[in-house]
């Protein structure tokens, strides 16, 4: 089944870093949804790379293999450009460790069909697994996100399940640097929303199962959260006289 219509074309975009045990499972409900999928190979281990190369032999699969491991971020901006240099409108970030809920890939798409100009937000709802120091470790990301947007419209700035519409997106990373790593998800929506982009929000639900692996640095990527957030506070008072009009005019 083929889900372009018109000129939203969309595909799947999966940055890897040795997430071989999930992956296969992600990347199959993915294609039987209809979404050829991007697999960005962000330098993992020969065992994880054996399983990507396995994978991207399917028709609708596509890889981009990255010499270097740059970082969550820096995968997914590898991987917009390549899905559009394929052609593609739109992409659907999901991740390679099966956190994210694929029933909902429709709505998503349904959404972002609906509103293609849009990017396509997932607000997380979780089960009892998530870690607790993570889930109050958002509060935090909310409250500076606020600040920094001079708005209440991000609803949640971390979960990186969302539609790109890659003409934005590509034009955005182009122009600016951003985080890398795993500050680069509230970065890119805080950035976004500066140049006044339309946000959608659809509920997702997110699972931590008990033998995942994440590969997230408890306090490497905490400070870098933490400088992010302070470097986007100075981008935001710059701004603000503009953003402040924008709103009161
Ligand atoms: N942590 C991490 N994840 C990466 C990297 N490159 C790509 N990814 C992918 O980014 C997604 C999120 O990573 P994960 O470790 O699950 O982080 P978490 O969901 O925030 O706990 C997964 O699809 C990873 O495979 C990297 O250098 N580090
Ligand atoms: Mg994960």
């Amino acid at each position: 089944m083929n889900l372009a219509i018109g000129s939203h074309r969309p595909c799947a975009l999966i940055p890897v870093y040795n997430h071989e045990h999930a992956l296969p499972a992600v990347v199959t409900a993915l294609l039987e949804a209809g979404l050829p999928c991007v697999l960005v190979d962000d330098a993992s281990s020969p065992a994880c790379a054996a399983v990507i190369d396995q994978l991207a032999v399917a028709p609708d699969t596509y890889l981009l293999r990255l010499a270097e491991n740059q970082g969550k971020g820096g995968a997914v901006m590898a991987g917009l450009r390549e899905a559009q240099r394929l052609g593609f409108s739109h992409a659907l970030q999901v991740d390679a460790d099966g956190q994210h809920d694929l029933h909902a890939v429709q709505a998503f798409l349904d959404e972002s069909r609906a509103h293609p100009v849009a990017i396509v937000c997932g607000y997380p709802q979780y089960d009892a697994s998530v870690p607790k120091g993570r889930l109050y470790a958002r509060y935090l990301t909310h409250v500076w996100v606020w600040i920094n947007s001079l708005s209440l419209q991000i609803r949640d700035s971390m979960c990186g399940f969302r539609v790109y519409p890659l003409a934005a997106s590509v034009a955005l990373i182009d122009s600016a640097t951003l985080g890398t790593r795993m500050d680069f998800d509230s970065e890119i929506l805080v950035r976004l929303s500066w140049r006044q982009q339309p946000m959608r929000w659809l509920p997702t639900r997110v699972h931590y199962p008990a033998d995942g692996i994440s590969h997230f640095r408890l306090w490497q990527d905490n400070v870098l959260i933490s400088k992010m957030h302070t470097r986007l506070f100075f981008g935001m008072l710059c701004r603000a006289p503009w953003l402040l009009y924008r709103r009161w005019r």
